[in-house]
């Protein structure tokens, strides 16, 4: 999906890699992406509630839909980016995160997409990135629902919270690491 502004062009790209608030985390401090709002995709129900999708019986993903500048992030480099911070090589779960929802996918928006994300996937098992076989679904997107307003930026919002500090906070110090060329100018303190 591309919209036109004065910015010219942007991308958007549906990605689940387990819970939404670690993924959330990540791409937000991604340099090139202008938005990243938690949802939920690859389901049957419509309008699921975050309760429903907890069961696993939805069909859903936890995803976050990312909307970014490909000139300055192209949708390879994000999915690079994806596939280091989250696991894709177990089946329906990340780390102590189990059920369908929790599933590595990648859900394209067009075929060029598609495309990229076979090769994506090509290229990270050639260099073992992860010593096992990557299980990520490649399927096309159809519907993204919104995440309950509580979810979004989950992580900003609720630091001391055991699960942002022991799973989120490592994944970020992750990221941070390996692409610190790739991370947003930080804010200027205020003096
Ligand atoms: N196990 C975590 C997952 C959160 S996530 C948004 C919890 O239940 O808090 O699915």
């Amino acid at each position: 999906m591309t919209e036109s502004g004065t910015s010219g062009p942007s991308e958007v790209a549906t990605l689940g890699g387990g819970c939404f608030w670690c993924t959330e985390a990540v791409f937000s401090e991604l340099k090139g992406v202008q938005k990243v709002e938690p949802g939920y995709a690859g389901g049957t129900l419509p309008n699921p509630t975050y309760e429903q999708v907890c069961t696993g019986r939805t069909g859903h993903a936890e995803v976050v839909q990312v909307t970014f500048d490909p000139r300055v992030l192209s949708y390879h480099d994000l999915l690079t980016i994806f596939f280091t911070v989250h696991d894709p090589t177990t089946l329906n779960r990340q780390g102590a995160d189990v059920g369908t929802q929790y599933r590595s996918v990648v859900l394209y928006h067009d075929d060029r997409q598609k495309a990229t994300a076979e090769e994506v996937v090509r290229e990270l098992e050639g260099e073992k990135l992860w010593k096992k076989k990557f299980v990520t679904q490649l399927v096309p997107f159809s519907t993204f629902f919104p995440a309950e307003e509580y979810h979004q930026d989950y992580f900003r919002r609720n630091p001391s919270g055991g699960y942002c500090q022991f799973v989120i906070a490592p994944k970020v110090a992750k990221f941070r690491s390996h692409f610190a060329e790739r991370l947003k100018a930080a804010p200027t303190p205020r003096a």
